[in-house]
């Protein structure tokens, strides 16, 4: 089930409200003096291809906007800790300016969700007097809040409340909060006294549960879904969150000082840059258009720019992804921007010479956009990576072909844009098919020669928020255990079988791992070295780390591999639900099949 949307007319902020929420914040900050720590839940077991650099060099938008906007707010006092970096952080340990903090957030992606809870475990360590009021947020939030909520007495692990929308729905909490707070009051006695009052049922974008306080949830509230923000020019400035790092330690405790300034560019050579969000196709196994509200949501070329010259200033950085669901989404919009970063200038130099960016499309966009590659390489992009899923069309039609998706490539390709194709292996496809192209070895073959300079290849599986995903339980096809070991949130990724009709998935996990032998070898990295075209050294770069991200893919996979070879396998009959009621409050009048962002898990 897809998330419901909010009533048509009804899905986004007024112009300026987001604005608006973070001056008044800032005028109620100094009489609060918060102090807040924002973790990220990271599990080290999902460290392989295709993102195994990416993973730990990227600091994710997520957190470092949260942490932004608590300091546009005025709260000053806030660290944000990376499992990425810090994997021994123990919340029950956090102390920040000499005090535990006010607020303790975490944010989570759903195969992080295990060492999130461990992360709210430990903070519920402290005495429950002085605890922080425990937010989680992030998509594991947004498309499964009621896993963060404990329903049985034996392990009532819950956050307090879970935020399942972005930086303006944290906003209106902290801002009812501190409307309500008396002197020096910790900030979860807050919250439950405006629980209970009824106080945050106005605000959109929350799940929080009833029940004794420290007890089990017995029910949960869900306040509907977020009004969300278009102009993303209104989101406070991205520069801020670098500015609130824990630098990398062995440490449980934190340090006494954030990431020095000059240390940010050599740890995140990489910065995630929210440029658009949003997609006009309707993949149903992709939730993206439904959390967007069916909106394709903007920052103005000019703010871009501005951002990416300061971030380059600061930090020193100069390669940027952007956090785009479809960056030529629309054609217009999308020429806008690489007009203005094709004019804008760093150090006197045109900002297209200086730093380098890269980002997601898909092959029918880019075709649109053919006649203004070159533009779009001249402004500093050098690689993008594309849906291709299935050139054949045969699992998902959204306007790819084999010509088509070679044509967009090549036109890449000669334009000195690296293609990245991102593909999607399924039950009936073969590992190799002869006289046709369906074969998965035979798409990357053709992919190799239209010039892809790195593969993803992942397995299809059932992503929450999705119209495809209960039917995937309800089929039988999600597995549950194979040889007694349970399927994890951190195998749901993509590179481990976890759903398939088959009896016998194994040939499945090695066609992974033998589509990426077949693409990251040796021999492929010589011919890139002896042919020159203008993208071949990147692609041999890429090659190199493929070729150390494959031995740790088939360190980690090739043990489930065996066991789907030899294992009972236990499946799924149903998706996973909230074993407690979920009511709707507060104004949502949201479209969907029901109104809970979770319908079918749910009683209303
Ligand atoms: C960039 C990206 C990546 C990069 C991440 C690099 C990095 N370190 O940042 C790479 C390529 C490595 C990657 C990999 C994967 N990704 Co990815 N990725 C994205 C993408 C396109 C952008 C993320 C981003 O920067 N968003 C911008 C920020 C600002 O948004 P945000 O993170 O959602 O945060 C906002 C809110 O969620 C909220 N929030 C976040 N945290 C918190 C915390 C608190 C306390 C609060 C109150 C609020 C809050 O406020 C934030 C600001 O608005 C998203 C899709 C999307 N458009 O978001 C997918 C997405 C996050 N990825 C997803 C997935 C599934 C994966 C993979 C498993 C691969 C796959 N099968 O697709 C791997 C996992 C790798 C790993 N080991 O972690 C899913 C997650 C779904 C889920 N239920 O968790 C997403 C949402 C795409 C999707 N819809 O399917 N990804
Ligand atoms: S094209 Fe990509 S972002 Fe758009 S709906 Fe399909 S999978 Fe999602």
């Amino acid at each position: 089930m897809e998330l419901p949307r909010r009533a048509r007319g009804d899905e986004i902020l007024k112009a300026g409200e987001l604005t608006e929420i973070r001056r008044r914040l800032r005028q109620v900050a100094p009489a609060h003096d918060l102090v807040t720590v924002i973790a990220c839940a990271f599990d080290h077991r999902t460290r392989m291809l295709p993102f195994i650099f990416a993973d730990t060099h990227m600091i994710p938008a997520g957190v470092r906007g949260i942490g932004s906007a608590m300091v546009d707010a005025g709260f000053e006092k806030t660290r944000i800790v990376l499992q990425q970096w810090n994997r021994h952080f123990r919340p029950s340990q956090m102390q920040l300016d000499g005090r535990i903090p006010d607020l303790f957030m975490v944010s989570s992606m759903g195969l992080h969700s295990g060492q999130c809870l461990e992360l709210i475990r430990d903070a519920r360590r402290i005495d429950s007097a002085r605890r922080p009021l425990i937010i989680a947020g992030g998509p594991h939030a947004v498309y499964q809040p009621y896993e963060l909520f404990g329903t049985s007495p034996a392990d009532p692990n819950s956050a307090d409340v879970a935020v399942t929308g972005e930086e303006f729905v944290l906003m209106s909490l902290l801002e009812v909060l501190l409307s309500l707070r008396g002197r020096g009051e910790p900030m979860r006695s807050v919250f439950y006294r405006a629980r209970d009052a009824g106080a945050l049922d106005g605000i959109p974008g929350l799940m929080y549960a009833r029940g004794k306080i420290d007890g089990p949830a017995e029910e949960l509230i869900d306040t509907g879904p977020q009004r969300l923000v278009l102009d993303l020019d209104e989101l406070p400035d991205s520069v801020l969150g670098y500015r609130l790092l824990e630098p990398p330690s062995r440490q449980t405790t934190l340090g006494s000082h954030p990431l020095e300034a000059n240390q940010i560019g050599r740890l995140s050579p990489i910065s995630s840059i929210v440029l658009t969000f949003g997609c006009k196709f309707n993949c149903p196994y992709c939730p993206i258009p439904a959390y967007n509200q069916r909106q394709h949501r903007l920052k103005s070329p000019g703010r871009i720019a501005e951002e990416m010259s300061r971030l380059n200033h600061e930090y020193g950085i100069k390669h940027f992804f952007g956090a785009d669901d479809n960056f030529f989404n629309n054609k217009a919009r999308t020429l806008d921007i690489v007009e203005t970063l094709n004019e804008a200038e760093i150090n006197g130099k045109p900002l297209g010479k200086s730093l380098r960016w890269y980002t997601e499309v898909t092959i029918h966009d880019t075709l649109q956009m053919k006649d203004h590659l070159k533009a779009v390489h001249d402004s500093g992009c050098r690689a993008l990576w594309l849906g291709v899923e299935d050139m054949t069309a045969t699992l998902v039609k959204k306007g790819q072909s084999v010509n088509k998706t070679i044509e967009a490539f090549s036109l890449l390709r000669d334009a000195g844009i690296c293609p990245m194709p991102m593909m999607m292996h399924h039950d009936s496809q073969p590992l190799y098919s002869r006289g046709s192209n369906y074969g998965l070895l035979n798409q990357v073959k053709l992919l190799r020669q239209a010039g892809a300079a790195s593969l993803q290849v992942l397995m299809i599986t059932p992503s929450a928020g999705t119209k495809l995903y209960e039917e995937t339980f309800t089929s039988g096809q999600v597995l549950k255990r194979v040889g007694g070991r349970r399927v994890e949130p951190y195998m749901c990724d993509g590179n481990y079988v976890v759903a398939s009709s088959l009896s016998r998935p194994w040939r499945k996990q090695l066609n992974l791992l033998v589509a990426y032998a077949y693409f990251y070898n040796p021999y492929r990295l010589a011919m890139l070295l002896l042919r020159k075209t203008r993208i071949s050294h990147k692609a041999a770069g890429v090659q190199l780390l493929g070729m150390l991200g494959l031995i740790q893919t088939i360190r980690r996979t090739l043990g489930w591999a065996i066991r789907l070879m030899f294992g009972k396998i236990e499946r799924h009959t149903q998706p996973p639900c909230s074993s407690v009621t979920i009511r709707s409050k507060g104004d949502c009048a949201s479209v969907a099949d029901a109104s809970s962002p979770h319908p079918s898990l749910t009683e209303v």
